[in-house]
């Protein structure tokens, strides 16, 4: 009581200071707004905060944290909008070759930098965060994906599969430094709630917390999940019924800026679309699948050639590039029944429509910046987070049973569209590829090699910008296009330093390489490994398409990866394969056991996930067996009593 009745006089006349402090700045802030410079802003804010924090009159606060927010207008900084497709190869979109028209894609692409170099992960969660923190994947907590880790790296730091403490994102940086932060679409970077995009620098996220998901409504698209996991700001959400995955990641997009845009003051926001298109199950509407007719029935085997052709003549390879070999056990187009060319075809098409579909979104987003006059005052960043998917799920056993079990068939009359599982295959994931050697899931050119394009204020228009550049160097160049820190704060000790490198001097046109002939830059996901310094990259993959042999090229004479040089040049492949395991040791990479193949060991985590999703169904179903097996018996038994 004594301390209590003590403190009221202070009480009364720090309130009264807060007051007049209030009363004096409240018809200041126009003012304030308009022409007070952002360093003057900030000692503002800093003091009338710290008054804030001293106040213990909730009225006061109120008004006190009104001027805060309105001394923030006018800040001119560039929004950031990152773009990210799902499992697109290196001449997957138009600009880079491909078939599909994206209009919108080659109108940022003609208004900026195209990148012909440029390296991804071999796989998604591995490369999403890589992009998002500017971090190695093996220093980030995802050094793989769930689905395929062994157990050798569970529990191992690095393999924890989500983002390990003093792991800072793009969203943690630029809100520390007054951005507002949104995300929609595929997040996949960990299972737990405290893994979500809330708990990662968003301020608004409706997030798909998983590899995959169906299009066209909330349902899973494998075995390994029990539903389809979308999450807004952190909490479990619905789908709308009108939902297809690339408008809906556009719409509830364009709704959080909408809803966040103030009337007279402007906050400069960072969007982050992460698009499903094209990761299976490829869907699309069929009016744009039936818009492809024809395009595909030539088969792969052409549709390799002819992209081969496209990208040399866009200038995207050399002339001399040879076309890589077909994969192994590929198909002879030719050798398919008709029925099989048609589904085929058919499945090539709703591809091509997927990204159509994916691009008008695209174009409806850059229509909104316009009409809310911040197009000119964006950078845009898209680019795509592994190499075309080889996968063919409906031919996996037990698939069918679970496709029925899930409403899903495979038919001609039906593809792409609700209650369809399709994907493309091996062979036209190779064109998707082509000329590179190889897809998704391998750190062959065709894996990792991937189509990345720049605009915005400041960045120089070039057709191609041939310098290498990895994932982990987009966060950097963010922060180092805005002049914002790479630090969260100062108290971060702890933090995690980013590995990247700023892609700026390649940008404004002042450097032609961000790393130099003898830098080696390392690369792993389970086992697929490479590393790669100068001209020359080290590589080794593991089966089914891989056999785990380490092989050498000259990645300037040969992109494709056709003519092996570890026996010719022993000197150089002994000298970047100790700079591999340098590597191997300084980021702690646990590679999988030599006989590791993905798509068995898919299949082995996603039975454990069922086992584990279904016990107690599973329980009450052998209970249920047991205890009518021995009825039977009693019956029979009763029966030969009688
Ligand atoms: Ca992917």
């Amino acid at each position: 009581m004594t301390a209590l009745s003590s403190a009221r006089p202070k009480q009364r006349l720090l309130t009264s200071m807060i007051l007049v402090a209030a009363a004096v700045l409240s018809p200041m802030k126009n003012s304030i707004a308009s022409s007070v410079e952002s360093s003057v802003e900030s000692s503002v804010e800093s003091s009338v905060e710290s008054l804030v924090e001293r106040s213990l009159d909730n009225s006061v606060k109120s008004r006190l944290q009104s001027t805060v927010v309105n001394t923030q207008t006018n800040d001119q900084r560039p929004n950031v909008v990152v773009i990210l497709v799902d499992d697109a190869g290196l001449t997957d979109f138009a600009p880079f070759g491909g078939e599909a028209r994206m209009p919108a894609i080659q109108t940022l692409a003609d208004r900026g930098t195209k990148f012909s170099n440029y390296y991804s992960s071999p796989l998604c969660a591995p490369s999403r965060a890589m992009l998002l923190t500017g971090i190695d994947n093996h220093r980030t907590g995802i050094a793989t994906i769930p689905e395929i880790l062994t157990d050798n790296q569970v529990g191992q730091p690095g393999y924890s599969m989500f983002f390990e403490p003093g792991v800072r994102t793009l969203a943690d940086r630029l809100k520390a430094a007054g951005y507002s932060t949104y995300m929609t679409g595929k997040w996949h970077l960990g299972g737990r709630e405290q893994d979500l995009p809330n708990g990662h620098g968003f301020d608004r996220s409706f997030a798909l917390d998983a590899s995959g998901a169906d299009n066209w409504e909330q349902k899973p698209y494998m075995g390994f999940y029990d539903f389809a996991p979308w999450y807004e700001d952190g909490k479990l959400a619905n789908l709308p019924d009108n939902f297809y995955s690339s408008k809906f990641i556009v719409d509830r997009m364009i709704s959080y800026l909408e809803s966040d845009k103030q009337p007279i003051s402007r906050q400069p926001f960072f969007s982050y679309l992460a698009f499903q298109a094209i990761h299976i199950p490829v869907q699309a509407p069929r009016e744009i699948t039936e818009s492809y007719n024809g395009t595909y029935d030539q088969g792969w085997h052409v549709l390799r050639k002819a992209r081969h052709q496209r990208a040399i003549d866009l200038g995207l390879i050399a002339p001399d590039t040879a076309l890589a070999e077909m994969p192994a056990n590929s198909r002879d187009w030719e050798s398919l029944s008709p029925e099989d060319r048609a589904l085929y075809a058919r499945a090539m098409q709703v591809q091509a429509a997927m990204l159509e579909s994916m691009d008008s979104h695209i174009g409806r987003f850059i229509d909104y910046l316009s009409s809310r006059g911040e197009l000119d005052n964006t950078l845009f960043i898209l680019t795509s987070d592994n190499g075309p998917e080889p996968s063919y799920p409906i031919d996996v056993p037990g698939m069918k049973m679970w496709m029925s079990f899930n409403g899903y068939n495979h038919r001609l009359d039906n593809l792409g569209e609700q209650g369809s599982m399709v994907a493309i295959g091996p062979e036209w994931a190779s064109a998707s590829a082509a000329p590179l050697n190889l897809f998704k899931f391998y750190a062959a050119e065709g894996g990792i090699r991937v189509p990345l394009i720049i605009a915005g204020p400041n960045i120089v228009q070039q057709d191609w910008q041939q310098a290498m550049a990895l994932v982990t160097d987009i966060t950097p160049t963010v922060l180092d296009y805005l002049g914002v820190s790479n630090r969260v704060s100062n108290r971060g000790s702890n933090e995690v330093s980013i590995t990247g490198r700023s892609m700026m001097p390649l940008l404004n046109g002042s450097a032609t390489a961000i790393y130099a002939e003898d830098d080696a830059i390392g690369m792993e996901v389970s086992g697929n490994s490479a590393l790669i310094r100068g001209d020359y990259k080290l590589s080794r993959n593991t089966p089914p398409y891989g056999d785990n042999i380490w092989r050498l090229y000259n990645l300037a004479l040969d992109p494709s990866e056709s003519n092996n040089l570890s026996t010719q040049q022993p000197e150089i492949f002994d000298l970047m394969m100790a700079e591999y395991q340098r590597y191997e040791r300084e980021f702690g990479v646990i590679p999988p056991a030599s006989d590791f193949d993905h798509i068995k060991q898919a299949r082995h985590n996603s039975l454990k996930k069922i086992l584990l999703n279904n016990w107690p169904r599973l329980t009450v179903i052998a209970v249920t067996a047991v205890l009518l097996l021995w009825w039977i018996i009693r019956i029979i038994y009763w029966r030969r009593q009688v």
